[in-house]
């Protein structure tokens, strides 16, 4: 690995954003390509997070100051890789539940989705049924993931299900659900394809679902 990757690595997982900015903008200019700058530097940096969030040795305020430096290099990257033709491996529409404004989970993961491959369709917090329904219909969405932080709006993830099943598009996609009120054996009664704990083991599931874990 070059050094600027390397260091790109490294910034990452420290969280030093403006670092990772530079390094990023300094990879482009020396001509290393899009894609190798993701996956390299900060599709590696995540893994790498997220490894040591499930082992315990880092914390939430590290995950979110790395998922911050991701962010602001993925929207140096986002262009670069739109021209390179780096075709996303599925669409997800993200969103946190009717009732529920909590969006910082929700944004985590998002960026391991986008990290990993995926297009992301944030529709947002508050979102009802109906948002979710568009994303499958106008926008090609093969994944529903939704969010929800209290007991009182979780429900709304199986209304979701139900709306999407009324609208006759639940056919048509996975639907993964997670938060921290929500656990496997709720997803399982509420007919979602899949539950995850946490941002990575979101990413890894969604990769699962439409066949693309390796
Ligand atoms: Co609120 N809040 N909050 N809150 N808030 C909680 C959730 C609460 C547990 C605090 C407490 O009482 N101890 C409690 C819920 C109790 C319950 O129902 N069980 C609570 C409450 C009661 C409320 C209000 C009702 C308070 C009030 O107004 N009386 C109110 C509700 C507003 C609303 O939504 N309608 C409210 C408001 C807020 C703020 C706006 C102040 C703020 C949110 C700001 C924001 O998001 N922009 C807030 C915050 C910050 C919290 C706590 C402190 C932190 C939440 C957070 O961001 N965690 C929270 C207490 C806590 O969790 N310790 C609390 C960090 C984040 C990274 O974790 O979101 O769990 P989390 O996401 C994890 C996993 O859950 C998972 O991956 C993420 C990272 O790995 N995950 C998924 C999340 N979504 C996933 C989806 C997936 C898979 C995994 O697949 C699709």
């Amino acid at each position: 690995m070059t050094a600027v990757l390397e260091a790109i690595r490294s910034g990452v997982v420290d969280g030093q954003m403006t670092l990772v900015v530079e390094k990023v903008q300094q990879a482009l200019d020396e001509g290393v390509a899009a894609d190798v700058i993701l996956n390299e530097g900060l599709i590696a940096a995540m893994q790498i997070v997220g490894e040591g969030y499930e082992n315990g040795d880092l914390f939430v305020p590290e995950m979110l100051v790395a998922a911050r430096a991701m962010d602001k290099a993925l929207a140096i990257l986002r262009p670069h890789l739109a021209a390179q033709g780096v075709e996303p491996i599925g669409r997800v529409a993200i969103g946190t539940v009717k009732g529920d404004l909590h969006d910082i989970g929700k944004k985590l993961v998002s960026i391991m989705l986008e990290g990993s491959g995926f297009e992301i369709i944030d529709v947002g917090v508050d979102v009802p049924p109906e948002a979710f329904i568009q994303a499958v219909n106008e926008r090609g969405a093969q994944i529903v993931a939704m969010s929800a932080l209290l007991t009182t709006t979780m429900v709304n993830m199986k209304a979701t299900i139900e709306a999407l099943e009324a609208a006759g598009v639940r056919d048509r996609v996975k639907v993964i659900v997670g938060g921290a009120p929500v656990t496997k054996a709720y997803a399982d009664q509420i007919g979602a394809d899949g539950y995850a704990p946490d941002a990575t083991a979101a990413a890894r599931l969604a990769l699962d679902l439409i066949g693309a874990s390796n």
